[in-house]
Order: structure tokens, then C-alpha cells, then sequence
């Protein structure tokens, strides 16, 4: 803004004296009634000066000040993502075209609102305190995708930061043929009035290729510890945590209880340390009734060595389950998660680790972002955040979806989704800019009917770019439209992206729907005669042919070609497969409502 203003001629002297004088007094004025720092101090240490507003602090309310607003667009920043030093992956910002204005609120709080009239009020909250004007301590930021996690194998819900990598190596496709090699036996429990076996939504199992050292310090059966493992990670409805060799579907080690059901995905340290992190879905398990907890576990001893409240007394929500797969940023330490009560977790652990003497210890200092949409009252998120350098993304049982700087806490942008939505977004960064998909559930809206819309937005901006709609049928508990996270394609089938979508025609059936990732456009379409919530997974054969795994409600795994959408082979799983396969090389894993988990190998 000065900038602009200084190069002007000679003759707009006086004006501009008078008008910076103004300025001056007006800012003086709003530091001493606020006591709050400018907006551009937050500007973190190393980055490229953020192209902030000139509205920051105020409510935007004149035209021109709108229109310099339109003008400012985020231009896609390509920088090599290789580093693994979050202050160069740091990705520095402006308010997008759709952003009006910011003010501060009397409790601390700050409001942003969007052009669509969107607001977003939301609060950084230290100690459980609302720290206005949060600085964060250090910069947080993800760097591509595949450098993720240091171990090989499936450590979060679809493997990374972008939530793109569902299935891990590569498998040697001949037969083109799935084979059930063994099966493991897992519980059920009745709670919150109904019955739940097996495994559930989104419950993709964790597939973790330890290394020897850290292998070595834990109790992991004996005579497993000279093999080459791959080890099955896996919470589950029955309160159990099962741990398995990939190979036998036989316990690498005792199940651990903790309790209560879990339905969400779990998450193994990306570092390769032996720490395991788990939401908690239910709080009733066969008539006992407890406390939700989002729960650390040293994988050493398989103690419990931190948790916390679901029920978080700074919560606008008090249900306090856990369906999100948090994310570890391996660089900085730091635990990134989500809370059905509302939450977003930001938690440094100050982790030890000490490999020589076995043990790790951890002692988390946790930061927390609250906030209120003004598209729905409804709080709540069940998605799992994804990463683009320091922007997080992530959508609401509100129909919100907001991209943040995990670093100010702030958000970047907005967008009215219409609906829950608990698939989880997926990213993309291309020579064109940086992307998201999303879709949304037939739920809140109510039915009988309704639009499931697939949605295809600027990561940087919340532009949107193409918007697909199915129409679904509404149910209350089984909720039509998408609940499963799409594949992002890759490789040989990097020109489309496949959503999975639930009673499209009737209340038992579905559709998976393979879209032009450029235009949006159907390239193939293929009715479901079983719906499912079960997310698709790629994996690539060992000469780069992609392939894609989907379970359905009827307990079919279908082994499908993904340029067709048609199935190459389809064996049946049991029952219900509500939670989503993981593939390590040859290997599917999955639990379903036939209450076992299944090792299939891809022939
Ligand atoms: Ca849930
Ligand atoms: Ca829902």
C-alpha cells in the first residue's frame, strides 16, 4: 500500500502527509485501546514478507478497499519442497480475492469475513487461554509428500501429508487375481445404541516396516525379532489395538486393551519411533461408560504415556470422539490433530528418545484452535488434515472447509461446502498451482434427496475451479453422498481422480465415478450394486500399472481397472467393510463387520 502511494507525484505531497498523519494517529489509537500487536508482527521469522492486507485490523467497508482486495490473487509458489527445514518450506500468504475484512473482537477473538458473507470467528487458544496475537514459537511445514515418514509402509489415514498414499510399494500383478492368505479374529462391543463388529469408518489399518534397532527394543515376540518385519497396527470397534505380521496375520505381539472402541484410523510416528497415536469413537463399550480420550502410546512397552480430554472444557462441543488421523510433522516435533468436539490440536511433544537405553518419553506443550462458522452451528470434524507446506486443510461436520497457517493460526480462506463433510481432502500441486478435492455427505440438509458435490478448489485461494453433482438418497445413520476419501490418481492414470459414492440410486446402492481432474468431466461411471463408505485404494504392479482395491457393504473386496472402473476380480470379505484397505507390496489389509481382519495377497 505505502509503496503505491510514494511513487506518486510531487503534487499529492500535502494529501499524503495528512493521510499518513492519520494513519499514524489511528494505529497509535488502536495499539493503546487494543494492546495488541500489528498485524503484520505476526509475519513469521524467515519468511518472505506476507502480502497482508491493508485491512487487517479493521472491518473493510469502502469499495476501494474491496477492489484492491480482488486484486490481490495468490500465485502458485513452486519452491524445492525437497528441504526438510520447515523455515524454507514456509509458505507465505495473502488474503484472496474473497476475503472482506478482519476485525478483532472484545474477548480476544478475531473475525475474518468472506465475500459470499461467510464469517469465521475463531480464537488461538495458550494454556486454554485465548492468546491474542499468537506467535508461534517455531515454524511448522510439511515438505512433499514423500518424505512424509521416514518408514516404509501406511502410518496415517492415506499415508501422507497430501492424503495420497493409501497403499505402500509395489505389487507384482499377474494373475490379476485376490487371494485371502489369512484371517485374524477381532471382537465387537454394543455401546451408544447399537452394535458394532469388526472394524469401522474410516479404520484403515497401520502398516509399519520397523527398522531393526527400534524393532529390537520392542516387545515384539520373540521370534519375530530376526525377521524382516512388516507389523499390522490395528485399532479397533472392540477397544483392542491388534498387532500382526503382515506375512501370517499371526499377533506379533499381545493386543493391547484400551477400553473403548476406536473407529477412526490411527497413527504411527513418522520419525520410525516407537510411539503410537488413537482417537477414541465411542465412550460406552457393553454397558461400561467412560471418558473420551485421544491417547499416546509408548510401543516399547505398549503403555499409555499421554492423553487427552475429548471432552474439552474449551470445547463449543462436548462430544469428545476422535474418527481424524492426526499427522505428525517429523521435522519440528510437532502433532497435528482434529477433535469431533471442535478442535483443532496443535501439540509440541518434546519427545526423547533415548535408543541405546529403550526408552522415549514425551511431554507435550499443546496449542489448540477454536473456532465459529457462520454457514452452520454444527462443530465437529471427522476429517483428517492434510498439508501443504504450513496450510492446513480440513472440513467440518458444519460444512466448512477452511485452509489455516498452522503457524499464526489463522485463517487463509473459507469455503461453504453444504453440507458434512467427512471425506477427507485430498492435495495436489502441479505446474499449474496448487489443488484440493472435496466432497460432501447428504446429512444435515436432510432428504429425501440431495446433491453430493464434488468440488475442485484452488488450495491457495478457495477458488473454485469445477463442481460435479450426484444426486444421493438422505438416511440418517447411513448417510449418502461421499464418505470415503477419492483417489487422487497417479502415474498412469494421473489425468483423473475416482470418488466412491453411497445409495446414489436406491439406500443400498452406489456409484464410483472416475472425473477429468482438469475439467471435472465424467470419464467413466460405474454403478455400485452395495454402497460403501470404504475409500479406494491405489497401488501401482511392478511395470507402473495402477490398480484400485474398493470394498462394499455386501463384503466384496473388487480388485478393479481403474482406466475402466470395471472389476478384474471380486472375492467376498465377510461383511460390512466400512473401514478402508491399506497395501503394503503385494498385501491388502482390512477389518470388516464379519469381525476379522483379512490379509489378501494381489496375485
Ligand atoms: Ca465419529
Ligand atoms: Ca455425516
Amino acid at each position: 500500500m505505502s509503496n503505491k502511494r510514494k511513487n506518486k507525484k510531487n503534487n499529492v505531497l500535502p494529501v499524503l502527509i495528512v493521510t499518513l498523519t492519520v494513519l499514524v494517529l489511528a494505529l497509535t489509537a488502536m495499539i493503546l485501546m487494543n494492546t495488541e500487536k500489528l498485524p503484520w508482527a505476526d509475519s513469521a521469522k524467515g519468511t518472505k514478507p506476507l502480502a497482508t492486507s491493508t485491512s487487517t485490523a479493521t472491518p473493510v467497508s469502502s469499495s476501494t478497499a474491496a477492489q484492491s482486495q480482488a486484486t490481490q490473487t495468490v500465485e502458485p509458489v513452486i519452491e524445492p519442497s525437497e528441504s526438510t527445514n520447515p523455515d524454507e518450506l514456509l509458505i507465505s500468504w495473502k488474503n484472496p480475492a474473497s476475503f472482506v475484512g478482519k476485525t478483532t473482537l472484545s474477548d480476544g477473538s478475531t473475525q475474518k469475513s468472506y465475500k459470499d458473507g461467510g464469517k469465521l470467528r475463531y480464537w488461538p487458544l495458550v494454556n486454554n487461554k485465548t492468546a491474542k496475537g499468537y506467535k508461534p514459537p517455531y515454524n511448522v511445514a510439511f515438505g512433499s509428500p514423500d518424505m512424509y515418514s521416514e518408514l516404509e509402509g501406511v502410518t496415517t489415514f492415506r499415508g501422507n501429508n497430501f492424503r495420497t498414499a493409501p497403499s505402500w510399494g509395489t505389487s507384482s500383478v499377474k494373475e490379476k487375481k485376490l487371494e485371502i492368505v489369512w484371517t485374524h479374529d477381532i471382537g465387537a462391543v454394543s455401546g451408544v445404541g447399537s452394535y458394532w463388529p469388526g472394524a469401522g469408518w474410516t479404520g484403515q489399518p497401520l502398516l509399519v516396516h520397523w527398522s531393526d534397532e527400534v524393532k529390537n527394543i520392542m516387545n515384539i515376540n520373540q521370534d519375530l525379532k530376526a525377521k524382516d518385519l512388516v507389523e499390522v497396527i490395528y485399532p479397533v470397534f472392540d477397544g483392542n489395538v491388534y498387532f500382526l505380521d503382515l506375512e501370517t496375520g499371526k499377533a506379533s505381539r499381545p493386543k493391547m486393551n484400551i477400553g473403548f472402541t476406536t473407529k477412526g484410523t490411527g497413527m504411527v510416528d513418522p520419525r520410525g519411533y516407537p510411539l503410537f497415536y488413537s482417537g477414541q469413537g465411542l465412550n460406552e463399550n457393553n454397558g461400561k461408560t467412560g471418558a473420551f480420550k485421544y491417547r499416546i502410546f509408548d510401543l516399547i512397552n505398549q503403555k499409555e504415556i499421554f492423553s487427552l480430554p475429548g471432552k474439552d472444557p474449551v470445547a463449543f462441543r462436548s462430544w469428545g470422539a476422535n474418527d481424524s488421523s492426526a499427522i505428525l510433522n517429523r521435522y519440528t516435533d510437532t502433532l497435528i490433530d482434529c477433535g469431533e468436539n471442535g478442535l483443532v490440536y496443535k501439540a509440541k511433544l518434546n519427545t526423547k528418545f533415548d535408543k541405546a537405553a529403550g526408552t522415549i518419553s514425551i511431554n507435550p506443550t499443546v496449542t489448540k484452535y477454536r473456532y465459529k462458522s457462520s454457514y452452520s452451528a454444527d462443530q465437529g470434524i471427522e476429517s483428517s488434515p492434510a498439508f501443504y507446506r504450513n496450510l492446513m486443510y480440513f472440513a467440518d461436520n458444519g460444512g466448512t472447509i477452511q485452509c489455516i497457517d498452522i503457524n499464526t493460526l489463522e485463517p487463509v480462506w473459507i469455503y461453504k461446502a453444504g453440507d458434512d463433510t467427512d471425506s477427507t481432502i485430498t492435495l495436489e500441486e502441479t505446474a499449474e498451482g496448487v489443488f484440493l478435492y472435496t466432497a460432501n455427505e447428504i446429512d444435515k440438509r436432510g432428504g429425501p434427496k440431495g446433491n453430493c458435490n464434488i468440488r475442485k478448489l484452488n488450495a491457495l485461494t478457495g477458488e473454485l475451479v469445477w463442481q460435479k453433482d450426484y444426486s444421493c438418497f438422505y438416511q440418517s445413520y447411513i448417510n449418502g453422498g461421499a464418505l470415503a476419501t477419492p483417489v487422487l490418481g497417479k502415474n498412469d492414470i494421473s489425468d483423473i481422480v475416482i470418488f466412491n459414492l453411497a445409495l446414489t440410486g436406491s439406500l443400498s446402492d452406489g456409484t464410483l465415478v472416475a472425473l477429468d481432474k482438469k475439467t471435472g468431466k465424467e470419464v467413466w461411471k460405474r454403478h455400485l450394486e452395495a454402497y460403501s463408505w470404504s475409500s479406494p485404494v491405489d497401488f501401482k504392479s511392478d511395470d507402473g500399472k495402477t490398480y484400485v482395491i474398493l470394498c462394499d457393504f455386501l463384503g466384496n473386496m473388487h480388485l478393479i481397472d481403474p482406466k475402466t472402473g470395471q472389476d478384474l476380480d471380486k472375492i467376498s470379505v465377510g461383511g460390512n467393510v466400512e473401514a478402508s484397505p491399506s497395501i503394503y507390496n503385494d498385501m491388502v489389509v482390512v477389518g470388516t463387520y464379519a469381525k476379522k481382519i483379512y490379509g489378501v495377497k494381489i496375485k
